[in-house]
């Protein structure tokens, strides 16, 4: 039985490269509290991802924690509302509850099943206090408009980027949008420090906020504020450092399997990947495709054909957030206001994307995709 192939799977760089550094750990005892390696890589990131104000974090729904902290300030009232999106990992949606908001869902656009900013706006309400969007697959959001909404009704933008990073857009950094952006490095992401994440803010003053909440609320020996313990250690950022000196190749890898997928899906009809965004250099995260109604067999069906074949696609965001038991009581949650969203997630498949996913590996992903399709048939019957 040839060996599964998973949605992803985590590119390490030589280990012989990380060694040193490890050994240099070991020598200093240097082991947390931003120690070298998380200065180094803080500032390697600011400088390669374009963002002045970047901190590290230990994970990606810590850096959303963050920024959301940040953000609100003193402004949280108990029923203080903001509007996110429901198509996202559970992250996204629980770091607006844990943050003591309501999360208030706005539908998506099928072009891309990024929020619809006139979905936004329509959701706004005398209550509301920021909108979290986010870039989801990497595909960046319409920026232009959510910015103009945020102006308009003085809303704090928050940006999860979580899968965006080195994505560009029209040239410029994603992190450049939003008054804060942040970042995962968790082991499934195409930049990976095992665990680990980043904030990024346009202020200078919000980000010597995110580095005080990230290390319990401490400067300067005092502690104006309340805080937690979301600092990255000398290990992750050690990875990290090791990490981004192979990101690019690791990027362009990435591109082939997403050029390949895309060549062969352009001749199977019924399966729609997910159209790249114009003016956006991506960094191929994910590989969503949508499964039509003109397929021979449902998502579901095609996901556990992929299975027994050993391909572990996922379905990846299903169920959507507004369907999760902590969320689906929510007035905006019902189902009539999210129309794209719930058929998207019915829909959705990620294949699987990684920079060594060999071409015969690429045929095993395709293999059962092209049969279903050549067979034809009648849907549900499988
Ligand atoms: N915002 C958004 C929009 C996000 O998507 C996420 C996380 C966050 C915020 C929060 O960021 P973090 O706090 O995680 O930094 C995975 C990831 O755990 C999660 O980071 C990610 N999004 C989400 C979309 O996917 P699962 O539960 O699907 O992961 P799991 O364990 O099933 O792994 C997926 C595949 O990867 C498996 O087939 C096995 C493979 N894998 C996984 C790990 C952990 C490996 O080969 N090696 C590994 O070490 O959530």
């Amino acid at each position: 039985m040839a060996e599964p192939i998973l949605v992803t799977r985590p590119y390490l760089p030589p280990l012989s490269e990380l060694l040193p550094k490890l050994e240099h750990i070991w020598e200093t005892r240097w082991l947390s509290n931003c120690g070298p390696c998380h200065e180094e890589l803080e500032a390697r990131l600011r400088v390669f991802l374009g963002a002045l104000n970047l901190s590290l974090v230990v994970n990606g729904m810590s850096a959303l924690e963050a920024a959301i902290h940040v953000a609100l300030g003193e402004e949280r009232e108990p029923d203080g509302e903001i509007v996110t999106t429901p198509y996202s990992f559970a992250a996204t949606a629980h770091a607006v509850k844990r943050s003591g908001m309501v999360p208030v869902f706005a539908d998506v656009r099928p072009s891309d099943l990024n929020v619809n900013p006139e979905r936004v706006e329509a959701a706004i309400t005398p209550r509301t206090r920021a909108i979290v969007a986010v870039h989801c697959y990497g595909n960046p959001c319409d920026v232009e408009a959510l910015e103009a909404i945020a102006r308009r009704h003085r809303l704090k933008l928050i940006y999860d980027a979580a899968h965006a990073f080195g994505v560009t857009l029209r040239g410029r950094s994603l992190l450049a949008f939003g008054d804060f952006a942040t970042l995962s490095f968790h082991a499934t992401k195409c930049f990976n420090t095992f665990e680990g994440g980043a904030v990024a803010c346009r202020a200078p003053e919000d980000r010597r906020r995110i580095e005080r909440y990230r290390n319990f609320g401490i400067e300067d020996e005092l502690i104006p504020d309340v805080g937690t313990n979301a600092k990255m250690n000398e290990f992750n950022a050690a990875v990290g450092l090791v990490q981004l000196d192979h990101f690019q190749e690791v990027r362009a890898l990435r591109a082939e399997v997403d050029r390949h997928y895309r060549e062969a899906f352009a001749e199977i009809a019924g399966i729609e990947p997910l159209a790249s965004v114009p003016d956006a250099a991506p960094s191929h995260a994910y590989f969503p495709v949508l499964v039509g109604d003109d397929f021979p067999l449902t998502r579901d069906e095609l996901v556990e054909r992929l299975g027994a074949d050993g391909v572990h696609a996922r379905r990846y965001f299903h169920p959507l957030l507004s369907n999760l038991a902590p969320y689906r009581g929510l007035h905006s949650a019902a189902p009539e206001n999210l129309p794209v969203a719930n058929r998207a997630a019915e829909r959705v498949i990620c294949l699987p994307i990684y920079p060594d996913l060999s071409q015969a590996d690429q045929q095993r992903v395709l293999d059962p995709i092209r049969a279903a399709c050549a067979l034809g048939g009648v849907r549900g019957a499988a």
